[in-house]
């Protein structure tokens, strides 16, 4: 697929993907989801690609949807029908990748833009960024696994409080509140996160992929059940090529060379 709405380039193993409508703060849209659809299914596919790295354009990460294409007598009419085809499939799309999948927030981050970014596995924000459950202003619920990820990152006292009040939050507040991993200057948060993406790229991808599988189960499962897929995974991490890599690498005190396998 052509992609005209968002950026795809891989270089040392990170697929970066950047929203790229700056002038509506990459707000989105029916055809835009579609191309990020489209490029996660990518980074899931090839082999080289080992990490995901997503970020916005221009002052904002992503305002959410675009509220042309859902205005009152626009096309779009049905929010259910809209909802599964175009934020559904975004948070499967991030949950299910069994790669490490970096966000740089560098702006703000509203309504389901900022759910995107809560469905990735390591969120970076510039200080300068914001984040903002916009729904509340617009009469709508939270989507894109807002309700879902929001009371588990926060609790839900501070769930309840940013979902119903809608109220702007900081990158510092968001690391302080447990919503996000860290908060950094603007000028290096591209550095940061490429950095951040590029070490988990030669990491152990099996394994990573294996503990993102975990993880998710953990958010749902009983302990019986945790402790046995945490069993049946350590099973198939023992016979991957990167255990054997590690373990050799340990005991002959180098530096391991993981090949993702
Ligand atoms: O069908 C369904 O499933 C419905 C699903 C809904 C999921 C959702 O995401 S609902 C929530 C939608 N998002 C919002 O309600 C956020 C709307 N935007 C804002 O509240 C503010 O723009 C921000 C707080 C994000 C940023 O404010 P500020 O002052 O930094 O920027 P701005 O001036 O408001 O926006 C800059 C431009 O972007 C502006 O255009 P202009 O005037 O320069 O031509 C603005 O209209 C445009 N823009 C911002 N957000 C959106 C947008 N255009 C379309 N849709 C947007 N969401």
């Amino acid at each position: 697929m052509a992609y005209r709405f968002i950026l795809f380039e891989v270089d040392q193993g990170v697929a970066r993907i950047t929203l790229n409508r700056p002038d509506v703060l990459n707000s989105i849209h029916t055809a835009m989801s579609a191309e990020i659809r489209d490029a996660l299914a990518r980074a899931g596919r090839e082999r080289e690609i080992r990490a995901v790295l997503l970020t916005g354009a221009g002052r904002g990460f992503c305002a959410g949807q675009d509220l042309d294409e859902v205005r009152p007598g626009a096309a779009v009419d049905d929010f259910a029908a809209h909802a599964r085809e175009v934020y559904t499939p975004l948070v499967r799309g991030l949950r299910t990748l069994e790669k490490p999948v970096v966000c740089a927030a560098n702006g703000v981050a509203a309504g389901a833009g900022a759910n995107l970014a809560l469905a990735c596995d390591l969120v970076l924000a510039a200080e300068e960024a914001s984040f903002v459950q916009a729904f509340a202003k617009i009469g709508l619920v939270p989507d894109t696994g807002g309700s879902f990820f929001l009371p588990r990152l926060v609790g839900l006292a501070r769930a309840t409080a940013l979902a119903m009040l809608g109220e702007k939050i900081s990158a510092r507040q968001a690391v302080e509140i447990g919503l996000i991993y860290r908060a950094c200057p603007a000028a290096s948060l591209g550095e940061e996160a490429s950095q951040l993406a590029i070490h988990l790229a030669a990491q152990p991808t099996l394994g990573l992929g294996y503990t993102k599988r975990l993880l998710n189960a953990a958010l749902v499962n009983d302990l019986d059940s945790q402790l046995e897929l945490e069993a049946e995974l350590q099973g198939a991490a023992g016979r991957s090529s990167d255990y054997a890599e590690g373990v050799a690498a340990f005991l002959a005190k180098r530096k391991p060379v993981f090949t993702g396998q």
